[in-house]
C-alpha cells in the first residue's frame, strides 16, 4: 500500500494538468496511475488511420506550454509527440505506475482517504482527482452474431496495426468524427469499402493548411503564438450564439454551408439525400472533413443506410436490414464511446458506500462538473457538463484546475481533512445547467447524440459559453462547500 497526497488517474491531457497545477502550488506528493504501458490518454491512444484533432493547434495546446505545430489542425503523430513533450517536460514519467488499471474507488470515512484498488496493488490518497477521460470508454454495439465473425474486428480506439487492411474488404460501422477520418484514409487502398451510416452527421470544409517555414517561425515567437491562440479562441467562441441562443442563426449560417457544401461535392441525388442530416446543424457534432464526400464516390466504396444497416454479423461479414450479404475480412467498429452513463468504468464508492453510479441514476451531475456530494476530497477532470463543442476541450480542463486547486489549498491551509461540496448547492448548479440547456441545440436540435444520457438530459456539454464557465470555475466559493 502507497500512501500519497494526491492520486490523479490517468495520464492523458487531463491527469498531466492535474499534476503540473500540483507541482506549481508546491504539491509534490502525488502519483499518476494509468491503465496503459504507455503515458498520453486519448491522443496516444486513437492511433486509427487518419486520426487528427478538429480544433485549430495553436489552440488545441495547453497555455503555458506552447508549440511550434506544422500544421493547423495537427495529425495524431504529432499531438502525441505534443502530449510526450509535455510529459517530459515537467518530469511526468517518474510520477507514474504504468499498467494500473484501477479496479474500485472508495472512501475510508474514518481515516478521511480514498483507496484505490488497482491491478497493481491499492493506493491511498487524501484527494482524488479522477482523469479518465471523457472517451476512454469505447462502445461496441451488440450486434446479433458479432463473436462469431471469423475475420479481423477492432474498435477505431484500439486499431491493430499488425493487420494488413490493404486489399481487404472492409466494413466501417459508424459515421461520426473517427469514422469521418478512417474512411478517406483507407478507402484508396482496401479493395471494397462498407460504409454503415445510422445517421447522417453534417459536415463542413476543413480549413487546414500546412504552415510555411517562415509561420511556422514565428508561431516560436511568443507574443505572436498568443495572439493567434486569442484570434482563433474568439473566432469559434461566437458559435455558442447559434449553439445556444438561435437555431435560426445556425441555420442560415452554418446549415446552409453545409448544405451547399453537400451540392457542391456530390452530384448525385441519391447520394445527397443519403448524406443530408434532417436535425439543426450542432445537434451532433459538426465533422470538418474536405475528402468524406469524395470518398463516398469512389467506386470501392459503399454507403449503407439505415435501411440497409447491420441486421446481423456472421462468420463470414454483415447480413444487412434489407439482406445484403456482404462478405468482410475486416470489420471497424466507428461507434463512438460511453460518455454519459458509463464515463467512470470503475466503482466508485463515497461516503456510506454510496455508489457513484446511484448517485447519478438517472443521470450524471456534479457540482461545476467537478465535484459530487458524499465523495469528498474527489475532483473529475472532464465531468459532467463540462465538454464543449465548439472550442477546444483543453481550456475547460485548465478552467477546472482553478477550482480543483483552490478546493484543495483551502482544505490544507486550514489544516482541515475534507472538502465536500454541499449537495444544495450542487443541486442548484445541476438546475441551473439544464435550465440552460433546455434552450441549446444539442437538446432541441432533434437528433440523438452521444451528448445525452439514456435519461435525455445533455450529459457531455456545458450549456454556454466558455468563458462563463472559467469565470465559475475560478470564483470559488467556500459557503459552497463544507471544510472539516
Ligand atoms: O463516435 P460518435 P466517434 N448501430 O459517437 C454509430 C471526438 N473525436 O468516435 O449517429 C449502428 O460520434 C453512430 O450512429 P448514430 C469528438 O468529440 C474527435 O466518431 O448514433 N451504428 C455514429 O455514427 C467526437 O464527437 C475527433 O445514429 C451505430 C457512430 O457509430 C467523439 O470523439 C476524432 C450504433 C459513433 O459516432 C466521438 O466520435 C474522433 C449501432 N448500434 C473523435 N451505435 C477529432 O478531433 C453507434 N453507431 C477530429
Amino acid at each position: 500500500m502507497k500512501e500519497h497526497k494526491v492520486i490523479i488517474i490517468g495520464t492523458g491531457f487531463g491527469g498531466q494538468c492535474a499534476a503540473i497545477n500540483l507541482r506549481k502550488r508546491g504539491i509534490d506528493d502525488f502519483v499518476m496511475l494509468e491503465r496503459r504501458d504507455f503515458m498520453g490518454g486519448t491522443w496516444c491512444q486513437n492511433t486509427y488511420p487518419g486520426a487528427a484533432v478538429d480544433v485549430q493547434s495553436p489552440l488545441y495546446s495547453l497555455s503555458f506550454e506552447p508549440y511550434q505545430w506544422t500544421q493547423m489542425f495537427a495529425e495524431q503523430d504529432e499531438l502525441n509527440e505534443y502530449t510526450n513533450y509535455v510529459i517530459d517536460k515537467h518530469g511526468l514519467r517518474e510520477k507514474t505506475v504504468l499498467n494500473t488499471n484501477v479496479e474500485e474507488v472508495r472512501w475510508d470515512e474514518e481515516a478521511k482517504r480514498w483507496k484505490v484498488k488497482s491491478s497493481n496493488g491499492e493506493f491511498v490518497g487524501q484527494f482524488l482527482i479522477n482523469a479518465s477521460g471523457p472517451l476512454s470508454t469505447p462502445v461496441i454495439p451488440n450486434f446479433k452474431g458479432k463473436e462469431t465473425f471469423k475475420g479481423e474486428s477492432f474498435h477505431t480506439n484500439n486499431w491493430n496495426h499488425k493487420y494488413d487492411y490493404k486489399g481487404k474488404r472492409v466494413a466501417v460501422i459508424g459515421s461520426g468524427a473517427s469514422a469521418a477520418q478512417v474512411i478517406p484514409a483507407i478507402a484508396a487502398v482496401v479493395r471494397e469499402l462498407h460504409v454503415f451510416q445510422r445517421t447522417p452527421h453534417w459536415v463542413l470544409p476543413r480549413p487546414d493548411k500546412k504552415f510555411s517555414p517562415f509561420q511556422h517561425k514565428l508561431l516560436g515567437v511568443n507574443w505572436i503564438y498568443k495572439l493567434v491562440r486569442w484570434m482563433i479562441y474568439w473566432g469559434l467562441e461566437y458559435r455558442v450564439i447559434g449553439f445556444k441562443y438561435s437555431k435560426r442563426l445556425l441555420r442560415l449560417i452554418g446549415q446552409s454551408e453545409a448544405v451547399r457544401f453537400i451540392k457542391k461535392s456530390i452530384q448525385d441525388e441519391e447520394l445527397r439525400k443519403k448524406v443530408t442530416p434532417d436535425f439543426t446543424l450542432g445537434c451532433k457534432r459538426v465533422l470538418l472533413s474536405n475528402d468524406l464526400y469524395p470518398t463516398y464516390q469512389r467506386d470501392n466504396v459503399t454507403l449503407h443506410v439505415r435501411d440497409e444497416g447491420v441486421e446481423r454479423i456472421t462468420e463470414n461479414g454483415i447480413v444487412t436490414k434489407d439482406g445484403q450479404e456482404i462478405e468482410l475480412d475486416l470489420i471497424v467498429y466507428a461507434t463512438g464511446y460511453d460518455a454519459t452513463d458509463g464515463v467512470i468504468s470503475y466503482p466508485v464508492y463515497g461516503k456510506d458506500n454510496l455508489k457513484l453510479q446511484d448517485f447519478w441514476d438517472p443521470f450524471p451531475r456534479a457540482y461545476l462538473g467537478t465535484s459530487i456530494p458524499k465523495f469528498p476530497n474527489l475532483f473529475i477532470v472532464t465531468g459532467p457538463n463540462t465538454g464543449i463543442g465548439h472550442t477546444s476541450a483543453l481550456f475547460i480542463i485548465e478552467a477546472q484546475m482553478e477550482y480543483m486547486m483552490q478546493s484543495m489549498e483551502a482544505v490544507l491551509k486550514k489544516n482541515a481533512d475534507v472538502i465536500e461540496v454541499k449537495p444544495e448547492s450542487e443541486k442548484e448548479y445541476t438546475q441551473m445547467i439544464h435550465s440552460e440547456m433546455e434552450q441549446t441545440v444539442w437538446k432541441s436540435g432533434g437528433c440523438n447524440s452521444w451528448y445525452q444520457s439514456k435519461s435525455g438530459h445533455v450529459i457531455a456539454m456545458f450549456p454556454g459559453f466558455s468563458f462563463t464557465y472559467l469565470r465559475m470555475a475560478k470564483n470559488f466559493k467556500p459557503k459552497h462547500h463544507i471544510i472539516q
